[in-house]
């Protein structure tokens, strides 16, 4: 990373409301979003950033790797404590989701689409995901970690061959290298804007905003669910994040984000 903490938190000081005020920046961490869990048990605010140069177990959803060279990514948690009621918690992914693609469309104005729900595209690759961990106690979202990696720097030569047809970088398509700080401090920025939204009820405008940046809306979609496939047009999201598809017999069905194995916006 090109700046400390300090200059990060500096940077940000007076510009969130409550993310970012406590950033904590390692070289190598198994995972971001582990360490922004163990750090909100020792008692650390909503709104702590995890960033980390490398993982070496990158999660993706559902059991899944992320691939985190060094040098190269962004890999960054962020730990809040929401007081949303549980049945939004998709939610989180998808304002993240906004806050991200807004932040990455200012400052490389590549046109980078969302494909529901926690992929960030490029010409149809993805150049960043999203793995949102919730923790519910009751009636009640106890606390969350948003874990948001990006692929900033990364070459053809530095994508693993299991991955090269679906990947992509900021720096392949564009052929320049970008500050992972800066675009650090463009998606706290950013997230703190659309998660205080999120916590003011503004359900609204964050999913008419993701509408507005999703490449999904209106295509042929196939997904794969454990027991069954749909194959339809993803029409809309519902107001809990839940992706409406209109099937070809002309009826809808709702999709919950955890049950999604594959989704091919093609
Ligand atoms: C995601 O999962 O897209 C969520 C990724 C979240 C990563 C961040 S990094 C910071 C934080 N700490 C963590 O440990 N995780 C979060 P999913 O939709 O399941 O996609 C995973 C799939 O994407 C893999 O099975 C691969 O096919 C592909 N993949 C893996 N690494 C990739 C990469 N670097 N770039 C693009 N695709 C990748």
């Amino acid at each position: 990373m090109e700046f400390t903490t300090e200059e990060l938190k500096k940077t940000l000081s007076s510009k969130t409301v409550e993310i970012g005020k406590e950033i904590l920046i390692y070289n190598e961490v198994e995972s971001t979003n582990s360490i922004a869990n163990e750090l909100l048990k020792k008692g650390y605010p909503s709104g702590t950033v995890v960033i980390a140069d490398r993982q070496t177990k990158g999660k993706g959803r559902l059991g899944r790797t992320w691939i985190s060279p060094a040098g190269k990514n962004l890999y960054m948690s962020m730990a809040i404590k929401p007081t949303i009621p549980p049945k939004f918690a998709t939610l989180l992914t998808l304002t993240s989701a906004v806050a991200c693609t807004t932040a990455l469309r200012r400052l490389t104005d590549i046109p980078v689409l969302i494909k529901w729900p926690n992929d960030m595209l490029i010409e149809d690759k993805k150049v960043g995901g999203i793995l949102t961990e919730v923790k519910i106690e009751g009636e009640r979202i106890k606390s969350a970690v948003v874990g948001i990696g990006i692929n900033v720097n990364m070459t053809e030569n530095d994508i693993p061959e299991e991955i090269k047809e679906i990947a992509t970088s900021l720096k392949i398509y564009k052929g320049e290298d970008y500050s992972r700080s800066l675009l650090a401090l463009e998606i706290i920025k950013e997230f703190d804007r659309w998660y205080q939204l999120l916590e003011k009820r503004q359900r609204k405008t964050i999913i008419d905003r993701w509408m507005q940046l999703s490449g999904t809306m209106g295509r042929q979609v196939k997904i794969i669910l454990t027991d069954k496939e749909l194959k339809g047009t993803a029409e809309a999201i519902d107001e809990e994040g839940r992706l409406i598809v209109k099937l070809s017999d002309g009826t809808y069905e709702k999709i919950c984000a955890g049950d999604v194995t594959l989704l091919r916006a093609k």
